[in-house]
């Protein structure tokens, strides 16, 4: 199931437990320790009493009282030194026993905070590093829907010189595409309604945000009608119905050798998901699915292309979460976790559900 990285107050989430980054006596402290405590009320420190502390790397379990999460998953990070005291094994620790402690008790999803990268002063994209591996490496054996929770300082989560890069490339790109003369864009907006007058025919998974939906169904479509030639739509419908979208993608499993759940995991996306696309010939998932799948399939720009053409969608310079895919496509970067790194420090949608 997938994983995602998300900004908020981790006392906020909506999950069956949250993680706090603790201290050995578990009897709170500053931080999100402190956030997590005051929202769940005294009763969460008076279980914590019986716990009898926690060495770091290890992990224990209450309940999480007032708070939206049934539990609260207690770990203790390593204090940062220079790297040389076990610090990052320690840390893929905390995350792998929260993890298969909250597995033992049925937990379907879970968030954590930045663990150590606070207080305990570990270097934040190294700290993010060893959280995502160790998540990964769950997650590849394992069914739960898990988020890193970043509070603050989110301006980038990753490699700062992938940041510049990906900053000039969209910058560029963008820049290229608002040069484009009047007529051009009245041509796009005029296929952008055709394509809309498609979309009504097909059954459509409802998408997220503005930045990955390629049509706006725009309210003044049916004035258009008289500007649509129904021939053109009525080919396109039997192209699509040559192969679909599911079609197509069980095709490319099949074609690289992959089993379906290594494809549905490295695309980060949910088994039930998956199931429905299966199943239903006609499925129409949203641009993220459609993409995650492209990445998870390793395919190319052009069979990216092709590939969302068959869900109704098209990679456009006009917005950045498309140019963030493509810079990595046409990089052979093919890692979602990768890719989601990017796509959160741009402030877009991440892929996945
Ligand atoms: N939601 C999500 N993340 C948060 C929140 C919040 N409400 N508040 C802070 N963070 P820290 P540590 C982030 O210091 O480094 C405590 O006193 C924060 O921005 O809470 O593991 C304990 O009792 C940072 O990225 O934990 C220990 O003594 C991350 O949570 C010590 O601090 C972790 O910061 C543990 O230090």
């Amino acid at each position: 199931m997938p994983f995602f990285i998300v900004k908020n107050d981790i006392t906020k989430m909506k999950v069956d437990a949250i993680v706090n980054a603790a201290n050995r006596s578990l009897l709170g402290g500053g931080g999100v320790d402190c956030a997590i405590h005051r929202a769940a009320g005294q009763k969460l420190l008076e279980e914590c009493r019986t716990l009898g502390g926690c060495e770091a790397g290890e992990a224990k379990l209450t309940l999480g009282y007032d708070l939206p999460a049934k539990y609260v998953i207690h770990t203790v990070g390593p204090i940062w030194h220079n790297g040389l005291y076990s610090e990052k094994e320690i840390l893929y620790s905390c995350y792998e026993n929260s993890l298969y402690l909250a597995r033992s008790k049925g937990v379907e999803s879970i968030a954590f905070p930045l663990i150590s990268a606070g207080a305990y002063g570990y270097p934040r994209d190294k700290a993010i590093s060893v959280a995502e591996k160790a998540i990964k490496d769950f997650l590849a054996e394992n069914d739960m829907t898990v988020y890193l929770v970043l509070f603050d300082g989110t301006s980038y989560a990753f490699s700062k010189k992938r940041f510049d890069e990906l900053r000039d490339y969209i910058g560029d790109r963008y820049a290229e595409e608002h040069k484009e003369s009047i007529s051009t864009l009245y041509r796009r907006k005029f296929r952008a309604k055709q394509r809309a007058a498609l979309d009504l025919c097909t059954n459509a998974e409802p998408s997220f945000g503005n930045s990955s939906a390629s049509v706006d169904i725009m309210p003044e479509m049916c004035d258009a009608e008289a500007l649509i030639d129904y021939s053109g739509i009525s080919k396109k419908i039997d192209e699509m119905l040559d192969e679909s979208f599911s079609e197509m993608l069980l095709r490319k499993i099949d074609e690289r050798g992959m089993t379906d759940s290594a494809c549905y995991k490295k695309a980060n996306i949910d088994r039930k998901l998956f199931s429905k696309i299966r199943s239903y010939r006609l499925y129409r998932p949203s641009k993220a699915t459609a993409i995650a799948f492209a990445v998870a399939l390793e395919l190319d720009l052009n069979e990216t292309a092709n590939m969302l053409k068959k869900a109704g969608y098209a990679l456009s310079h006009s917005n950045k979460f498309d140019l963030i895919i493509e810079y990595f496509i046409e990089r052979g970067i093919y890692d979602v976790y990768e890719i989601n790194e990017a796509l959160f420090a741009f402030d877009q949608q991440l892929l996945g559900a």
